[in-house]
């Protein structure tokens, strides 16, 4: 007859493959979580978008052009942006508009020639804006979540 041998305790291989599979593990979940977070700031800068293209708009009905920043260059994004909201804060209209985004999302952290507020993207990173005469609507572009301008995850209100 064959007798069993229970053993007690566990051994070292046994503690590093456990280990393994909880690291692979909690690695999958902060993966998924900041795809997640990642996804619902997405729909966030989608929000405010859409609210300055319709300030936009309000802007375009009562002035017949858009505000002009025909510069490319995200280096100057903050002042880009600072003009944006500026412009935008003359309308009526479009000043209301500005009202419903989010407040962390305007916010004054950078001054020009006045005290104007910036719009910022739910990453941090100020919005940019571009408008050259001629073109059907202005741009808006975030930098994205490696909130760097220039790159692949880059977000416009034209994609
Ligand atoms: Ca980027």
């Amino acid at each position: 007859m064959k007798r069993y041998k229970y053993k007690y305790g566990i051994t070292l291989v046994e503690i590093l493959v456990v280990v393994a599979i909880i690291s692979i593990l909690a690695t999958m979940v902060i993966g998924i979580a900041s795809r997640i977070n990642d996804q619902s700031k997405e729909r966030g800068l989608e929000s405010t978008f859409t609210l300055l293209e319709s300030a936009l708009q309000e802007y375009y009905d009562g002035t017949d052009k858009f505000p002009e920043q025909p510069e490319k260059n995200v280096a100057n994004a903050l002042i880009h942006s600072e003009y944006l909201y500026s412009e935008l804060d003359l309308m009526p209209e479009s000043r209301k508009i500005l009202g419903r985004i989010a407040e962390s999302l305007v916010k004054n952290e950078y001054g020009t020639i006045d005290t104007q507020p910036e719009i910022y993207d739910p990453w941090g990173m100020v919005i940019d804006y571009i408008y050259v005469a001629g073109d059907n609507f202005p741009d808006l572009v975030s930098a994205g979540p490696d909130k760097i301008f220039g790159t692949a995850d880059d977000i416009s209100n034209k994609q």
